[in-house]
């Protein structure tokens, strides 16, 4: 079947998942000429198979308020592809959170996965549970009926989830807390877990540490570097805070952190106590950005985002779609030459030509936002072996696999005939590994 058919029938079979219809068009755009030169997937359907789910498990997640009310939320979880390694990816609590949702993460998970070198298949789950405003008890209990259906489907050899958006180390101990009362084993099924009870070091910050050692790596082969250059950050979460710390240690001056209400805009940069202050702010006391315009008197836009400010370099680490079309024309006008993409899909289709027309530096999701994955392969090699790495070991661990990362994507552009374009390297490189893996193993 053409890959044009392929879509067709994805559109068809799954209405109204645009997310999940996004990436996949993505994907499908950029492997054309693989499949030209590789019949062979063609011919074994490798394609088909790769955008329908291994297993797809929607389950009844209720729970009880501190008032005594009950709730039912819906929760999820996506085993998208096994070819090359156990299920492996996050869990998102939030509102929005719906199959398409899901569906986008997992296959985006898949690639993404396979570009780490680590034995890891694709998968994701979650919830439309809104952490926001709920107290720990709450949460937790949220968290401990979530488990009570995921446990049966979730095994270290199988698939271990670990955080996103809304999950963090208080959600994966309650999870995980119930994992181990109901299954009576102390395992590594989750990943991103405390190091006091089997967690990596460097899991926390990976995701952003290796989002500004990825740009690094871009930046490099252009002879420049991060020191001097102002970045625009979005959100101010897990990955924002750890993007923030590592852009600062290199020199780099961030002006912007943005959450779902707002943007503050910091000329002198945040950097010194006001790191401590933005950490205090969003993982003890859960409140709002704009906090942070009050407590050191600058700019907050309310509703507003960071693509309006001038700077050099863009780290979208938010959600989904965050930089449209029109947030595109404004960044290359205010003078941003590179981006690097730390949330998942941040950049519509639109955005990215706006980027590939005006040669800026980009550094695509699946490639940029996989340290935090890749830390996760070193937890599960650390949990089998029953042992712990030092911190500067899994660091250095972590910017290796990431200059991999880099090296694998920009040769595959180049031997596809469109060197620089990274988009197309990591989708192919992703693609020809698990694609290959699928072949191997036959029509199953
Ligand atoms: P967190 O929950 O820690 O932080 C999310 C941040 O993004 C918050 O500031 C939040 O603001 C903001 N945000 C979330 N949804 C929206 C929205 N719809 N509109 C505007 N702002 C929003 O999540 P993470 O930092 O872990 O995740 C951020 C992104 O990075 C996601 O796309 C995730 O998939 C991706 N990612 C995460 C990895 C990880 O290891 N954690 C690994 C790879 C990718 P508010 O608090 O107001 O909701
Ligand atoms: O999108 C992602 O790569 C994550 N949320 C992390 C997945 C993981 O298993 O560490």
């Amino acid at each position: 079947m053409s890959l044009d058919k392929i879509y067709e029938k994805v559109v068809d079979r799954n209405p109204g998942e645009k997310e999940f219809h996004q990436a996949v068009e993505e994907v499908l755009d950029t492997i054309r000429p693989v499949m030209e030169k590789h019949p062979e997937f063609v011919e074994a359907g490798v394609v088909e198979r790769l955008v329908e789910p291994e297993r797809q498990i929607i389950f009844r997640v209720p729970w009880v308020d501190d008032q005594g009310v009950v709730h039912v939320n819906r929760g999820f979880r996506v085993q998208f592809n096994s070819a090359i390694g156990p299920y492996k990816g996050g869990i998102r609590f939030h509102p929005s959170v719906y199959i398409g949702i899901i569906k986008f993460l997992g296959f985006e998970q898949i690639f993404k996965n396979a570009l780490t070198g680590l034995a890891m298949g694709g998968g994701k789950g979650g919830s439309d549970f809104d952490p926001k405003g709920k107290s720990d008890d709450e949460v937790m209990r949220f968290c401990q009926s979530f488990m009570n259906e995921l446990f049966r489907h979730i095994h270290p050899d199988t698939d271990v989830p670990a955080g996103d958006i809304g999950v963090g180390g208080r959600e994966i101990g309650y999870m995980y807390g119930q994992y181990r009362k109901l299954k009576n084993r102390f395992e590594g099924v989750f990943t991103g877990k405390s190091p006091e009870w089997g967690g990596s070091l460097v899991r926390p910050e990976a995701t952003g540490f290796g989002l500004v050692y990825f740009t690094h790596e871009m930046l490099k082969k252009e002879n420049m570097d991060l020191n001097g250059k102002e970045v625009l950050v979005s959100g101010s979460g897990n990955v924002a805070q750890n993007a923030l710390k590592k852009c600062n240690e290199l020199g780099a001056k961030v002006v912007t952190l943005s959450d779902s209400t707002g943007v503050i805009y910091d000329p002198d940069g945040i950097s010194g106590n006001k790191v401590d202050y933005i950490e205090e702010l969003k993982n003890i006391r859960r409140g709002r950005i704009k906090e942070y315009a009050e407590e050191y008197d600058v700019e907050y836009v309310d509703g507003g985002n960071p693509w309006a400010f001038d700077g050099d370099i863009a780290l979208p680490s938010a959600t989904q779609n965050e930089i449209l079309e029109d947030d595109a024309h404004k960044l290359v006008d205010n003078g941003v030459f590179a981006v690097g993409e730390g949330a998942n899909m941040p950049s519509t289709p639109e955005a990215i030509k706006i980027f590939q027309q005006n040669d800026i530096l980009f550094a695509p999701a699946k490639a940029a936002n996989a340290g935090g994955v890749s830390v996760s392969g070193l937890e599960m090699a650390q949990n089998s072996q029953r042992m712990s790495w030092s911190f500067e070991e899994v660091d250095e661990k972590l910017k290796r696999i990431m200059k991999n990362i880099y090296r694998t994507s920009y040769e595959t552009s180049k031997k596809y005939g469109d060197e620089g374009n990274l988009v197309l390297g990591a989708n192919v490189a992703g693609f020809m590994k698990v694609a290959k893996a699928m072949l191997d193993q036959g029509v199953i």
